[in-house]
């Protein structure tokens, strides 16, 4: 007999939003479980690392179609999930619906669109009201974003975040010090985790993005001798080939979200970790049904027939 939780599992994998009393019960029961997790998260290797999705549900299918399902493989999410594609609700719950059955062998890492602010302007509280009629969806939401992890260090060696590193952080263990269940902040070390972004120069620089800071290779190499890790995996930019190595391989983006925005063209990348943490890229492209499938043709309602 398959339990409810399965049973909403396969709602979702068919990007069917299950109901507002199961997503209420659904972020509770999360909300339990990232709890008791750490700001930076240990994971042991094999795992697949994956970078932003931002709510491409059928692109998330072709990731699992090339990396292996959930839980037979082992995955780490690096944030954004939501924002800016059609099926945020059905790509974030699916990947929450995954945490609360197999929660060891799946991470989830809080990215900058993982917040309240950054939401109502990128859709993903937009979505929210149009499925649901109302902004509760949205909420219980929000609610599990301030519980997620704001890294991960896999078999101690590979040191994993959404955007980059920040000014006030030298070590890892300062980042565990760090009081993480709450909104993202405007700035200071959590909000330059999530909004940060390498550069080729030297030391720290302004963002263009009005949060976080440019950070050159000098401040990479320097962040991982200090932490003796092998390399910085992070996302939150667009790689039109998928990943992208810098600093002479101490830093990878990874970007997991093919043909962004159903108009970018690019392909996407997950990032495989064997045993011995060697690095394996695959790359995919946008699953036909992502940009076909548009919303609009669905009316609310049907979704919980
Ligand atoms: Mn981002």
């Amino acid at each position: 007999m398959p339990s409810d939780l399965d049973r909403q599992i396969a709602q979702l994998e068919r990007c069917e939003p299950i109901s507002e009393s199961q997503v209420k019960d659904l972020c509770l029961k999360a909300r339990e479980i990232l709890v008791e997790e750490a700001n930076v998260q240990h994971v042991d290797a094999p795992v697949t690392i994956c970078g932003d999705i931002h709510g491409q549900f059928w692109d998330l299918m072709e990731l699992f179609r090339h990396g292996g399902p959930c839980p037979t493989t082992n995955y780490l999410f690096m944030g954004d999930f939501v924002d800016r594609g059609f099926y945020s609700v059905e790509t974030f719950l699916l990947l929450l619906a995954y945490k609360v059955r197999y929660p060891d062998r799946i991470t989830l890492i809080r990215g900058n669109h993982e917040s309240r602010q950054i939401t109502q302007v990128y859709g993903f509280y937009d979505e929210c009201s149009r499925k649901y009629g109302s902004s509760n969806v949205w909420r219980y939401c929000c609610e599990v974003f301030d519980y997620l992890a704001l890294g991960a260090v896999v078999d101690g060696r590979v040191f994993c975040v959404h955007g980059g590193l920040s000014p006030s952080v030298s070590t890892i263990d300062q980042i565990r010090s760090i009081d993480r269940k709450q909104e993202v902040p405007h700035d200071g070390a959590m909000c330059d985790l999530l909004w940060s972004d390498p550069d080729e120069i030297v030391g720290w620089g302004m963002s263009p993005r009005g949060a976080g800071f440019l950070f050159g290779g000098d401040v990479a190499t320097h962040f991982a001798h200090t932490n003796d890790i092998d390399l910085i995996a992070r996302a939150h930019q667009l790689v039109l080939e998928g990943y992208k190595l810098m600093f002479d391989s101490t830093i990878v983006t990874v970007w997991s979200a093919p043909n962004y925005c159903y108009r970018c063209g690019n392909v996407a990348s997950i990032l495989k970790l064997d045993d011995g943490l060697n690095q394996k890229y695959e790359t995919f492209d946008a699953a036909a049904q992502e940009s076909q499938n548009v919303p609009s043709k669905r009316s609310a309602p049907d979704y919980f027939l």
